[in-house]
């Protein structure tokens, strides 16, 4: 199984979200119902590990805290832009439980993440050098600021690759206190 933990985002939200969408050729927005918050990738593990991970997380104690989603952004590599996000406003709580999260990883036998946790949300993926409309898109949002929403639980997400892109299935819900 191919897998990751994430925060599901409620529905008004996916929908606001949506809207960043615009005629940009080549890009592939996410669609609504697959938009979320990565908190640790974890990719494909045999289905014995699989188990020792959800026990892992359920072990988890962490509080509801809320999130609020602002700014837009991109990644870049090797000169190319590969995604356009929406941002999180920086939040001791989520780095807290994401910390929980790889700890608890660690300890169910997977090697640490090397790489720094970038909390976002993925609006887009492409593969094209900057350019106008890219910059527009940026300036055009960099205000963007969603409603405060509350985090009441993480999710083990495993992930398959479709005819039509990925399909994310909820494998199971950890609910915080
Ligand atoms: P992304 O949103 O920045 O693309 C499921 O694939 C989730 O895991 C995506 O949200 C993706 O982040 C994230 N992820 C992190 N590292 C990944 C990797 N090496 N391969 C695929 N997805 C990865």
């Amino acid at each position: 199984m191919r897998l990751f933990v994430a925060l599901d985002l409620p529905w008004p939200l996916r929908e606001r979200l949506s809207q960043f969408a615009f005629g940009l050729a080549g890009a592939r927005w996410v669609p609504p119902e697959n938009m979320h918050l990565t908190l640790r990738f974890i990719g494909e593990v045999p289905n014995w590990r699989a188990e020792e991970i959800d026990l892992a997380l359920h072990a988890i104690k962490a509080r509801v805290f809320p999130l609020v989603l602002t700014g837009v952004g991109v990644f870049e590599k090797a000169g190319r832009v590969t995604a356009l996000w929406a941002g999180i406003e920086r939040s001791p709580q989520l780095d807290h439980l994401q910390t929980k999260v790889e700890t608890a990883l660690q300890r169910a036998g997977l090697e640490p993440e090397r790489r720094r946790f970038t909390p976002h949300v993925t609006l887009a993926r492409l593969d094209q050098p900057a350019n106008e409309k890219i910059t527009r898109f940026m300036q055009g949002n960099n205000l963007f600021r969603a409603e405060a929403f509350s985090v009441e639980h993480f999710t083990l997400f495993s992930s398959q690759l479709g005819k039509e892109g990925s399909v994310y299935t909820a494998e199971n819900d950890y609910r915080l206190s």
